[in-house]
């Protein structure tokens, strides 16, 4: 069998949302596709591709995984940040895609197997008020959650008016009675420009407290809660949040300083035994190396389409494991099922899993994407597939053209720009 690639291609659609999607095709006929969608920037990353990596990868042997992450990512000299490892990201998972469809094997399988048999998973749920919020959870663990991610609107002081309009981003969910889920990410897209919505973090820290003891109180001891402070708190605001939080028992607070504001996280830390957890952002090593070298964080966040692929995770995964840390890797609505599945294959074969993040896909992503996973009892599995288990129809996909679209930003009071 010839397995020299005979072809990168992009393939650009917008069932619900943008996904950018990478197909590589090797002499002998095998296709493997992957995920390159960078919510909001997505022409950039199909211009690396097509331009420049789809050129310097013709002719090479698809079964050298490991080298041609080395090459793609060493050759171009200009290395990291989120435009490149999301090309790259979308390469390496096709090829291990093309590898377990060469040779008839999942993933997992080809990554050393599994370690676990199901995977713990969490959704998002959110109330506008502490009342609704509590009502959700409630439905949530009535159909199986054993995890949640709570988030809430805040009370608007300076414009009570207004309600309660100071919202953390969700993507809120629907459930049937064997909790499979159905939503959509709240607020991640807009149409043609930037929204711009309001947001204070004092008002938010007043009402975390006691929203999240409420919580606690409604669903019990052993239902693991998950906050994600999106980078809006500073250092200090965050010692806070943390310290206040610690009654609450959270599995983890995530992002609650801007994470590229690595060092502070040490302050976090020292103030408080909350657990934390960052990375969504991280798109190679360096950034994530001296949190776990320090051990400032429990549970690494990094997702697989903007940290370069299968290849990448699964080794930052492993220094994780020695330094005691866990997986949870991102799994929002804004990358695609074959990135989510990627993951999934990584869930199940390394040691140091937590949790995943997860959600169900707007329906309309049945057309472009076929595959199999149910969830119960807040578990997660997978129909064995070869590769990663997901079919694409590409004539769906073409049917479902681009839509620029950029995602929303944040003001304060001000006017000044806020972390989103
Ligand atoms: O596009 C941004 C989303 O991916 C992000 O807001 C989701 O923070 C997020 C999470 O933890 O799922
Ligand atoms: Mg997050």
């Amino acid at each position: 069998m010839d397995n020299r690639i005979a072809s990168v291609e992009t393939l650009l659609t917008c069932p619900d949302r943008n996904y950018l999607l990478v197909k590589v095709t090797t002499e002998a006929g095998v296709v493997g596709y992957g995920d390159a969608t960078l919510n909001g920037r997505e022409l950039a990353v199909k211009t690396v591709l097509d331009e420049y990596t789809a050129p310097l990868l013709r002719g090479c042997d698809s079964g050298r995984i490991e080298d041609i992450w080395q090459m793609l990512f060493r050759h171009t000299y200009w290395r990291g940040g989120p435009v490149l490892q999301t090309a790259m990201a979308g390469v390496d998972m096709a090829l291990w895609d093309l590898l377990g469809k060469r040779t008839g094997l999942p993933v997992y399988q080809l990554l050393g197997g599994k370690s676990r048999d199901r995977i713990k998973t969490y959704y998002h749920v959110h109330g506008d008020t502490s009342e609704a919020l509590i009502a959700r959870a409630h439905e949530a663990v009535k159909a199986g959650a054993q995890v949640l991610r709570y988030s809430f609107s805040t009370k608007n002081p300076f414009h009570p008016e207004s309600g309660r309009s100071y919202t953390q981003p969700h993507q809120d969910i629907e459930l049937n009675e064997r909790f499979e889920v159905k939503g959509q990410a709240g607020g991640t897209m807009a149409d043609t420009e930037t929204q711009i919505a309001r947001w204070e973090t004092e008002p938010y820290l007043e009402e975390l407290p006691d929203i999240t003891a409420a919580l606690r109180h409604a669903v019990g001891p052993h239902i693991g809660l998950i906050h994600d402070i999106h980078s809006r708190c500073t250092p200090i605001q965050a010692v806070r949040a943390a310290k206040e939080l610690e009654p609450c028992h959270l599995l983890f607070l995530e992002d609650p300083i801007e994470p590229l504001n690595r060092e502070a996280l040490e302050l976090v830390r020292a103030a408080s035994a909350t657990p934390l957890a960052t990375g969504e952002l991280f798109n190679t090593m360096d950034q994530l190396l001296p949190l776990l070298q320090r051990r400032l964080i429990d549970y690494i966040r990094l997702d697989i389409s903007h940290f370069g692929g299968i290849t990448p995770l699964r080794k930052a995964a492993y220094v994780a494991e020695a330094c005691g840390v866990k997986t949870a890797f991102h799994g929002p609505g804004d990358i695609s099922p074959l990135a989510h599945a990627a993951q999934f294959h990584l869930d199940l074969h390394v040691p140091n899993f937590g949790v995943q993040e997860t959600l169900r896909f707007d329906p309309r992503l049945s057309e472009v994407f076929e595959w199999h996973t149910v969830t119960e009892d807040g578990y997660l599995s997978f129909e064995e597939q070869p590769g990663l288990g997901v079919a694409v129809d590409e004539a769906a996909a073409a049917a479902f053209p681009y839509r620029k679209a950029f995602i929303p930003g944040h003001r304060d009071e001000g006017g000044a720009v806020h972390d989103w």
